[in-house]
């Protein structure tokens, strides 16, 4: 029985060391604006043996699973001292979801720490908690926001869904031991994706948020929001205004909002959000792009038409269909930018793309006319001018 368990234990420990060392490549052409790359950077199958385990052949003689891990998704991410983290929600197989920090030398390739993040409990325990936003804060504190969920109090016996859902804080210097400061205090019943700004606005901690009157559905919430808080250890807003909101037949028609913390650039901030809209198959989730200005960080002053990344290929299929959402990204100095998306609540992909590039699609790219017509009306104007660059025969040329 032992010779039996040494032999199983060997195989999945050579086969999570070949999965561990195999090399990623990126996916060549694309579309000029990022580059998808060949292998998720994170899957259930990343998470350390030792955590799925119990390694003792005398408890564990036919050496199963004793904690199923179901998937590695929405990670924020940092980069400390030329190392790249993200830290993801991981999702064992009874739905619970919990922080868990990998790294990674060249921000592709990573490595899950030996030990997933313990995560203080405020006064009223969450039930569940997900897609931690990490930034490092002008205070000088690595801040993680994130989804903090209790079942409704209000809801009756017979319905074990309803949830609410708002902001959990915490801070950290190191990654590793987290201080949980109380839960974000604002006018909405219900708040996920909430992110905190890295500098100070008018002297005060800046939230994105995203007001919502119930669990899925936005209501007469919806979109981006934004409000500011005198104080990170009691964080109240007061005044919630929406800067980004969801707009009728648009891919942020259901509901959208803010992905990991803005990207300062010397022309505006950068924003990457996801939207949603419904269709007969379900909520499908995109990412979207948009610019803040600089002096009014409220102000959105350029957007995209459309989406900016969309499911494709194996993304498409997952525990939640149809889904890329992101939560955290990395701007290296020298330009380079790393976007950490996960694909239908499964897993955790990296693109690859750079400041300039982003710049150009952000500002370049045209808007949504928000009419089949403008559409139109933007395609002709685009084929016209490519008219003279296209090497065509004259007798097509009308
Ligand atoms: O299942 C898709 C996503 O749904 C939620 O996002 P939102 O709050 O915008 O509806 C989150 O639960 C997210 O984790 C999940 O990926």
């Amino acid at each position: 029985m032992v010779e039996k368990f040494e032999k199983r234990l060997a195989a999945l420990q050579q086969q999570y060391a070949a999965l561990l060392s195999r090399e990623n490549e990126k996916i060549p052409l694309g579309n000029g604006v990022f580059e998808r790359w060949k292998y998720p950077v994170l899957t259930a199958q990343h998470a350390p043996i030792a955590w799925k385990y119990d390694l003792n052949p005398g408890s564990n003689p036919f050496l199963m699973e004793r904690f199923g891990i179901n998937a590695v998704m929405n990670a924020g991410a940092i980069k400390l001292n030329n190392k790249y983290y993200v830290i993801a929600r991981v999702e064992g197989s009874d739905r619970k979801s919990f922080f868990a920090v990998a790294e990674s030398d060249d921000g592709i390739s990573f490595r899950f720490w030996d030990r997933p993040v313990t995560m203080p409990e405020t006064d009223e325990p969450s039930v569940n908690i997900y897609d931690m936003r990490v930034v490092l804060h002008e205070d000088g504190w690595i801040y993680g926001l994130f989804c903090a969920e209790r079942r409704d109090p209000s809801a009756p016996e017979g319905d074990q869904s309803a949830a609410v859902a708002q902001c959990g804080i915490a801070r950290t210097r190191d990654l590793v031991s987290w201080e949980r400061l109380p839960d974000l205090v604002t006018p909405s019943p219900q708040q996920r994706n909430v992110v905190l700004h890295p500098e100070f606005v008018e002297g005060k901690y800046a939230f994105y948020t995203r007001p919502q009157d119930s669990f899925i559905e936005a209501g007469k919430g919806g979109g981006i929001g934004f409000g500011l808080s005198a104080s990170i250890e009691n964080a109240v807003i007061e005044k919630e205004i929406v800067i980004d909101r969801k707009v009728y037949h648009t891919v942020y028609e259901a509901k959208n909002g803010l992905g990991p913390a803005p990207i300062k650039t010397p022309h505006g901030w950068l924003h990457l959000a996801h939207g949603v809209r419904n269709n007969a198959a379900g909520l499908r989730y995109v990412l979207y792009l948009f610019m803040t200005s600089l002096d009014d960080i409220t102000r959105v002053i350029h957007k995209p038409a459309g989406y900016f990344l969309a499911p494709e290929g194996e993304e498409r299929v997952g525990d939640v269909s149809n889904v890329v959402f992101s939560n955290g990204w990395i701007a290296d100095d020298n330009g380079d930018v790393f976007i950490y998306y996960a694909s239908s609540d499964t897993r955790l992909h990296v693109a690859t793309t750079t400041i300039e590039r982003l710049l150009d699609y952000v500002i370049n790219t045209p808007e949504d006319g928000l009419r089949s017509a403008a559409s139109v009306e933007v395609l002709n104007k685009l084929i016209a001018a490519n008219d003279s660059y296209v090497n065509r025969p004259a007798e097509v040329v009308r």
